[in-house]
């Protein structure tokens, strides 16, 4: 029997045109090859973001434009997804070009360890997209309703157990794509599947694929970067004698909710079972279909997988799961995570090789007059063997740099004045913030381009307070969608209007409490004055090794988030 949220009548508009659209390929060629115009049809637009590709435009010529009575200044943003953020240096050099050559002349780096660049104009887009598959990379399944980039934890100094983990994500990662060649036939020219007397089956997905997007995260214990409870699903790694004997398996986790709809929230995971390495494919495979058999697609903003397991109860996943896979699975094993920041500056690996994890400030590669951050980066990249790693807190980790390599690499950290975090301060450090304005069309106020500034500001308060080198950490979106993950900050902002966050304290510091709202509307001239008195209070009056989320909770600014269920509620008691 068919659910109400499935009955045909009821589905939301955009399963009708994923339906309509022959495994996405809707009318994106015949829109790609009108030049007369810099955008693509609405359902189009729906459709490119399973290829990993949106129209947006700049919004800070909107309105100048619109009194000019012009067309909004249209350009394209297409998100490489890696798995694990792991590629090497001649695949960064293809991604330094083409920002230089195709883009606004930055690289974004992305909170799931992806690449963007921003501002492609529809001209130069399918040639843009060829290059990156030339260079064995791809943007399908960046967005849209399927997997997206599997996350894992990219430092290599446990060599072997990050090989392992990594591993996994991969094999996730490539068992979940998409089996259209729809992606093939528009970007890369192939041969269409029609014409070749082919018929096209998704095997997993189903020709209107999932409800709603869909996130994986493998994390490696006692890191939790890859914040593997604001995952749908998650992988977190049972290691034993230095080898991953398994994984807990985490379920329902997703942070993105709408202002003033208490119906919508985030919640992070409930870890459900274990499974060894050799299941966790087949455990992915099976939990993505019973989101696609049991997720709503009716109402968009009730169509995360997050929602089916508060409705469902993780009790029924767990035994749906076990149905599915055919075997049963064992109960969860203990696991402990730290912290859900990078861990900086310099590391050796098991086997000699050298990790340099370098800040790089909203994951935006630019170069700038005193900070040539993106030449500096080039530069290694032209004599780097090893890889680049992006993490999710949107740094960069010079991987697998051989001893005799490093002197080298060294010179150019200087010579370039990169920046490996030590100098910078501990809120700074542990700071996210989302793109935000100008590009994102969701945006209610700005992130990235505001959030240094606060910090600026803050600094001077954690000086007096002899707070710098203490590790906080400070997240900021634009909306409530929650891209930085801002509600598993211990400072956490979204913005509400421009120039007005609602600022949300008191999340667990390795990513295992959400925040909890402790003013509505503040504007931005407000927001240092608010927050220096606690952050004085928690200089003068916290616990030996008390983080400043536990502080502020303790101290009643805040109370507890225990469950997302209860994220806009204080409970009583
Ligand atoms: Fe996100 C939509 C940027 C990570 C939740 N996100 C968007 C769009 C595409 C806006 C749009 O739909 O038009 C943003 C593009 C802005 C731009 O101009 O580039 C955007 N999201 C980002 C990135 C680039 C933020 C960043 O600064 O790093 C991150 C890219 C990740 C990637 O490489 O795949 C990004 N987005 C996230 C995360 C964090 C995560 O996944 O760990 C979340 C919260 C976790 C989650 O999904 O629950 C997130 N993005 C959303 C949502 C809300 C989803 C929801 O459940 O309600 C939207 C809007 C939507 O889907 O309707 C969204
Ligand atoms: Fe845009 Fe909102 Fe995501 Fe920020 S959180 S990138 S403003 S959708």
């Amino acid at each position: 029997m068919i659910s109400e949220n499935q009955a045909p009548q009821n589905l939301h508009k955009n399963e009708s045109i994923k339906s309509a659209s022959n495994f996405l390929r809707g009318t994106i060629l015949e829109g790609l090859s009108d030049l007369t115009s810099g955008d693509i049809s609405a359902d189009d637009s729906q459709l490119t973001k399973f290829h990993g590709i949106y129209l947006q435009d700049d919004r800070d010529v909107r309105s100048e434009r619109r009194k000019q009575k012009l067309d909004k200044a249209y350009s394209f943003m297409a998100r490489v997804g890696i798995p694990g953020g792991v590629c090497n240096a001649e695949q960064w050099i293809v991604m330094d070009n083409l920002s230089r050559d195709y883009s606004n002349g930055t690289l974004k780096l992305t909170t799931r360890q992806a690449f963007q660049l921003h501002g492609i104009i529809k001209s130069n887009l399918k040639h843009s997209i060829r290059v990156i598959n030339d260079a064995l990379m791809t943007t399908l399944c960046a967005c849209g309703d399927v997997n997206r980039n599997v996350m894992c934890n990219p430092n290599p100094h446990l060599s072997s157990v990050h090989a392992d983990a990594q591993a996994t994500a991969e094999a996730i990662s490539k068992h979940l794509m998409p089996a259209t060649r729809a992606y093939h036939e528009i970007w890369l020219d192939e041969k269409k599947v029609a014409e070749s007397g082919g018929e096209e089956v998704e095997p997993i997905y189903g020709k209107t694929y999932l409800p709603r997007k869909f996130k994986i995260a493998v994390a490696v214990p006692p890191s939790n970067d890859v914040d593997v409870f604001a995952h749908c699903l998650g992988f977190i790694a049972i290691v034993e004698s230095d080898k991953i004997v398994g994984y807990n398996v985490s379920v329902g986790g997703g942070l993105g909710m709408t202002h003033g709809n208490e119906a919508t929230f985030p919640r992070l995971a409930d870890v459900i079972a274990f499974c060894t390495p050799e299941q966790a494919v087949d455990v992915a495979e099976k939990i993505v279909t019973i989101q696609r058999d049991h997720g709503d697609r009716s109402n968009r903003a009730h169509a995360r997988f997050k929602y089916t397991v508060e409705d469902k109860g993780a009790d029924w996943i767990r035994s749906e799961l076990e149905r599915r896979i055919g075997y049963t699975l064992e109960n969860p094993r203990k696991f402990l995570f730290e912290s859900n920041g990078d861990r900086y500056g310099w590391h050796q690996g098991q086997d000699g090789n050298w990790h340099l994890n370098l800040f790089v400030e909203g994951g935006r590669v630019i170069d700038l007059p005193d900070f040539p951050l993106k030449t500096g980066l080039r530069k290694i990249a032209e004599i780097h063997t090893g890889e680049f790693r992006l993490t999710a807190n949107q740094n960069l980790i010079i991987a697998n740099i051989t001893p005799e390599q490093k002197p080298a690499i060294e010179v150019l950290v200087s010579e370039y004045k990169l920046n490996p975090g030590e100098h910078v301060s501990g809120l700074r450090r542990n700071s996210i913030a989302c793109v935000a304005l100008p590009t994102c069309g969701l945006a209610l106020a700005e992130s990235e381009r505001y959030l240094p500034k606060l910090i600026d500001e803050l600094e001077t308060v954690i000086e007096e307070a002899g707070l710098r080198n203490d590790d906080i950490t400070i997240r900021s979106t634009g909306c409530p969608n929650g891209c930085g993950r801002p509600y598993l900050g211990e400072i956490g902002l979204v913005g509400k209007a421009p120039g007005k966050y609602n600022l949300y304290l008191g999340a667990g510091f390795a990513g295992e409490r959400l925040n909890k709202l402790y003013r509505a509307s503040v504007k931005n001239t407000e927001l240092k004055d608010l927050l220096a008195p606690i952050i004085r209070d928690y200089a003068q009056k916290r616990k030996d090794g008390e983080r400043f989320g536990e502080f502020v909770i303790r101290e009643g600014y805040v109370q507890a988030t225990n469950a997302g269920n209860e994220f806009h509620h204080n409970v009583a008691g």
